[in-house]
C-alpha cells in the first residue's frame, strides 16, 4: 500500500467524525478557501468533510501515483488504453488548429479539422435549406440513430443547448432496440423531410445497426425508391467498410478514429446533430470550452487544478469516507440528461475490478451515478440523502443567469440549490428541534444529522462554452481517479460481453424448431416461456 494512502488512513481516523458546522466554525473563510474558478466554472468544495491536510495528503497521493507523468502521456498520445492498444486522445478533437499531435506518424489534429469542416460544410447545407430530400423538400426533421457513447452525448448536448438551436429543425434520438424507440420517434414524420445520421464507430453494433435497417425500410417504404437513401442517410463512423455495405454513400461518411473512446465522442463527427442543431461556429464554441478546461487541467498547478481536485475528493468520499454513490443534481431544467451522461461516462470508465496490470483491486472503484435536476429530485429521492442510511456525495450544478427569465423563478431554483446544499452540510440537533416545539416523540424523526459532503460548481450561464468546460471538467476527474485507482479508464470489456451474449440468445428465440438450450435452468426457462407466449 502507499504511503500517502496509509497516511490518508491514519488522517480518517483522527478527522473522519469531524462534523462540518466544527469545520466551517473554525475558519471563516472556509467558503472562500476551498474554491476555485477555471474555464468559467466556480468550484465551491468547502462542503465536504475536509481539511488542508486532507488536500495535502491527497495531493501527495497524486504525486505517488505518477499523475504528472499520466497527465502528459495521455495529451501526447501515448497508448494508455493498454488492454485495447489504443491512445486516449479525445483532448485532439478540440485542440488549435497550430497543435501538432502525432498516432503512428500521422498528425490527428490536422485530420480532426478536415472532417470538422466537412461537418460544417453539411451542417450548413441542412441548416439553409440546401440539402433537399429525395422527393426535393427541404430536411426539417434530424433522427440520430446510435447507443450508448454514440447517443448519450449527442442526446445530452442537444438538449443542454436547445436554448441556442435552430427551432425549425426537430432532432430526436433513437437508441433502444426496443422497436417502440424508432416507432414513437418516427410515427409523425414525414419521410421526404427526415435524415437519418448512423452513428457508430464500429458499425456492427446491433441495435443502431437493426434500427439503421428498419429506418431504411421507413424511409423507402414512404418514398417508394431505393435510391432515396443517398438523400435520406449519413453515417458516422470508423468503419468505412460496413457503411459502404448498409448502401451509404462514403461521401456522406464522417470518420473519426479509434482513439477517440465512444463515451468521449461527443466532440468528434458524432456530434454532428449537435452541429446540425446549434452551427458549426457554437459548436466550436463547445469544442473551445473543452479545450480551455483540457489546458486547465494540463498546466495548472495541482493545487489549484480543478479536475484534479474534484477526482481526488471524490476517492476521499469514496475509499475513506465510504460514500458508495454520487448524485449529481444539476438545477438547470437544460441538463436534464446530464446525469445520464455521466452515468456513462464515470461508471463505464472507472467501474473495473483489477488493475492495469490484471491484479484484483483490494479498494473501491467507481461510486454508483445517478441523478435528477433540482427541485424535482427534492420531492422524491432527497430525502434519502437527508436522512437515510447511506452517505451520498452530491454535485450540485447551477448558474447564476437563467435563459428563460420568468418573474422570480430562477431566483426561486437557486434558492433551494443553497439551501439544499447547507442544509446537508449543517445538522438540526435534537434541541433545536424541541426548541421549535416539536412534542418529543418526533424530535427523532426531524433530526438532522448533517454532515453531507457535497461540491457546488456555479457557472455564470449555460452556453455551449460552458457546457464543453463542464464536460472536460468530469472528463479528467474521472483520468484523476482512474489513476489513483491504477485502472484502465478507457475500455469496456463490461460492454462487449453484453453484445456478444444477445447475439447468442436471439437466433434461440427465433428459431422455428425447437432449439436445445444449454443455458442455465433459470435462463432456459423464461426462454421457453417466453417461446411459448411471444
Ligand atoms: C463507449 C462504449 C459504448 C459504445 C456503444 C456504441 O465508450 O464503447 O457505449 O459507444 O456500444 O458502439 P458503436 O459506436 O460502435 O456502435
Amino acid at each position: 500500500m502507499r504511503t500517502s494512502w496509509r497516511a490518508l488512513e491514519a488522517h480518517h481516523a483522527r478527522i473522519g467524525q469531524t462534523h462540518l458546522r466544527e469545520l466551517f466554525a473554525a475558519d471563516a473563510q472556509r467558503g472562500e478557501r476551498f474554491a476555485l474558478e477555471a474555464a468559467g466554472l466556480y468550484l465551491d468544495y468547502s462542503k465536504n468533510r475536509i481539511d488542508a491536510e486532507t488536500i495535502s495528503l491527497l495531493l501527495a497521493l497524486a504525486g505517488e501515483c505518477g499523475m504528472r507523468e499520466r497527465i502528459d502521456a495521455m495529451f501526447r498520445g501515448d497508448v494508455i488504453n493498454t488492454t485495447e492498444a489504443r491512445p486516449a486522445l479525445h483532448i485532439a478533437l478540440r485542440t488549435s488548429m497550430e497543435a501538432r499531435i502525432f498516432v503512428e506518424g500521422i498528425d490527428v489534429v490536422a485530420e480532426v479539422h478536415t472532417v470538422l469542416d466537412r461537418m460544417a460544410a453539411f451542417a450548413e447545407q441542412v441548416r439553409s435549406g440546401h440539402w433537399l430530400g429525395h422527393t426535393g423538400k427541404r430536411i426539417r426533421n434530424i433522427v440520430n440513430i446510435g447507443i450508448g457513447g454514440s447517443d448519450l452525448g449527442p442526446v445530452m448536448a442537444y438538449e443542454a443547448l436547445r436554448h441556442y438551436s435552430q427551432r425549425d429543425l426537430t432532432l430526436r434520438f433513437v437508441s433502444n432496440v426496443d422497436p417502440t424507440d424508432l416507432v414513437e420517434a418516427t410515427r409523425d414524420l414525414d419521410a421526404a423531410e427526415t435524415l437519418f445520421i448512423v452513428c457508430s464507430k464500429t458499425f456492427t453494433t446491433l441495435e443502431t445497426l437493426t434500427n439503421a435497417h428498419a429506418a431504411r425500410a421507413w424511409s423507402i417504404g414512404q418514398l417508394g425508391d431505393d435510391k432515396a437513401v443517398a438523400r435520406h442517410f449519413v453515417a458516422v463512423s470508423t468503419n468505412a467498410e460496413g457503411v459502404a455495405e448498409f448502401g451509404i454513400d462514403p461521401s456522406n461518411m464522417f470518420g473519426f478514429w479509434d482513439w477517440v473512446g465512444g463515451r468521449y465522442s461527443m466532440g468528434s463527427a458524432i456530434g454532428l446533430s449537435t452541429m446540425i442543431a446549434l452551427g458549426a461556429e457554437q459548436f466550436r464554441e463547445m469544442l473551445a470550452g473543452f479545450h480551455v478546461m483540457d489546458e486547465h487541467f494540463r498546466s495548472a498547478p495541482f493545487e489549484r487544478n480543478m479536475p484534479l481536485l474534484l477526482g481526488l475528493l471524490a476517492i476521499w468520499n469514496t475509499n475513506f469516507l465510504g460514500a458508495t454513490t454520487l448524485a449529481v443534481l444539476p438545477y438547470e431544467q437544460y441538463l436534464k440528461r446530464f446525469p445520464a451522461y455521466l452515468q456513462q461516462l464515470m461508471m463505464e470508465s472507472n467501474g473495473k475490478h483489477v488493475t492495469l496490470s490484471g491484479e484484483h483491486v483490494d479498494y473501491a472503484t467507481c461510486p454508483v451515478v445517478w441523478g435528477e435536476p433540482g427541485t424535482n429530485g427534492q420531492h422524491s429521492f432527497y430525502q434519502l440523502i437527508h436522512q437515510g442510511t447511506p452517505l451520498v456525495a452530491c454535485d450540485f450544478i447551477g448558474f447564476c443567469q437563467g435563459l428563460n427569465p420568468l418573474g422570480r423563478q430562477h431566483d426561486l431554483l437557486m434558492a433551494n440549490l443553497f439551501a439544499q446544499s447547507e442544509a446537508l452540510a449543517f445538522s438540526k440537533t435534537a434541541d433545536e428541534v424541541r426548541a421549535e416545539g416539536v412534542a418529543e416523540p418526533l424530535v427523532p424523526h426531524r433530526v438532522f444529522e448533517g454532515n453531507r459532503p457535497s461540491n457546488t460548481l456555479l457557472v455564470d450561464r449555460l452556453t455551449p462554452h460552458t457546457l464543453g468546460a463542464l464536460i472536460a471538467l468530469y472528463e479528467h476527474s474521472v483520468f484523476t481517479q482512474g489513476v489513483i485507482w491504477n485502472i484502465d479508464s478507457f475500455d469496456q470489456w463490461g460492454v462487449q460481453l453484453g453484445k456478444l451474449l444477445a447475439e447468442r440468445t436471439a437466433p434461440e428465440l427465433e428459431s422455428t424448431t425447437e432449439p436445445t438450450l444449454a443455458h442455465d435452468s433459470s435462463t432456459n426457462a423464461l426462454i421457453r416461456r417466453y417461446r411459448r407466449t411471444k
